[in-house]
């Protein structure tokens, strides 16, 4: 309830901020874009991590305000940098997703900041395909009629159905990082090359993601991911500093 209180303050006030971190096209080594992860710094408690804060938020409903700001401000850091080409992913939880407003959210974002929608990706999960709503799969669709690009993420946790791929052509799946940390076993490798394997056939982009070692990259590199992210590229970081890792990027 305090913490609550504390949300709604900082949603107010300052307190609430996008990191970044670098999407890598393995291939190149080129920086494709960036994904914001929203941080909340408490006044006594320091940062408190979004695992905890936004299901907070989603209980009380604060997540579409939370949302919405977050995008704002990641559509325009994005529209700062200098490469036109990098893109910008924005995670969208299951509940901010089913509530009203979003495509409104997304579409004056878009407008205020002038960031071209080829150029902001949104991160779903399996969470939102379960219930295989219609009113889902029409925001999906208006969204991608806009030119947003759509991420199927924590790809393989979950209810992980291929069927899903079916239901909507996603632009990019982000495989969960518990498949690269695991991938010594082989039925986790096993998965990995059949979802690389989909994705090449149906054209859809795929990126390993909790990539914290060399020896990860160039595996994820060799079973075909086209892109990674992770502690071995790049922690995220503050918007400063990816406004600059865009810079040398260009
Ligand atoms: O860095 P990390 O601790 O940032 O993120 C933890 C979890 O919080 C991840 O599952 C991530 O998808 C989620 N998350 C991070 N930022 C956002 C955000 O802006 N909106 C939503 N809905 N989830 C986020
Ligand atoms: O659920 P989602 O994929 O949106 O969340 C991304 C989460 O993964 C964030 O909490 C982010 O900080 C974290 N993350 C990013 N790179 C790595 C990594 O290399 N290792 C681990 N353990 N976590 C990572
Ligand atoms: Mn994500
Ligand atoms: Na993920």
């Amino acid at each position: 309830r305090r913490l609550e209180l504390d949300l709604r303050a900082a949603l107010g006030g300052g307190g609430l901020e996008a990191h970044y971190q670098p999407v890598v096209r393995i291939a190149t080594g080129a920086i494709r874009g960036f994904e914001a992860l929203v941080r909340w710094r408490h006044p006594e408690r320091g940062l408190v991590p979004p695992g905890v804060f936004i299901p907070l938020a989603e209980e009380t409903g604060l997540i579409a305000a939370i949302g919405a700001r977050i995008l704002l401000d990641a559509c325009r850091d994005a529209a700062a940098w200098p490469d036109p080409d990098l893109i910008v992913a924005v995670n969208v939880s299951a509940v901010q997703f089913r509530q009203d407003g979003l495509l409104r959210s997304v579409t004056s974002a878009l407008a205020e900041t002038g960031l071209p929608a080829r150029r902001l990706e949104l991160e779903i999960t399996e969470t939102l395909l379960v219930e295989d709503s219609a009113a889902v799969l029409a925001t999906l669709r208006a969204l991608r009629d806009l030119g947003v690009r759509i991420a199927l993420d924590d790809f393989g946790i979950g209810y992980s159905s291929l069927s899903y791929l079916r239901k909507f052509p996603f632009d990019k799946i982000k495989i969960d990082r518990s498949f690269v940390e695991d991938f010594a076993n082989p039925s986790t490798a096993a998965i990995v090359r059949s979802v690389v394997g989909l994705g090449l056939q149906l054209g859809i982009a795929i990126c390993a993601e909790g990539v914290e070692t060399r020896e990860q990259l160039a595996l994820m590199e060799r079973e075909g991911c086209t892109e990674a992210q992770g502690y071995f590229l790049s922690p995220p970081v503050p918007a400063a500093e990816a406004a600059a890792f865009a810079q040398g990027a260009r």
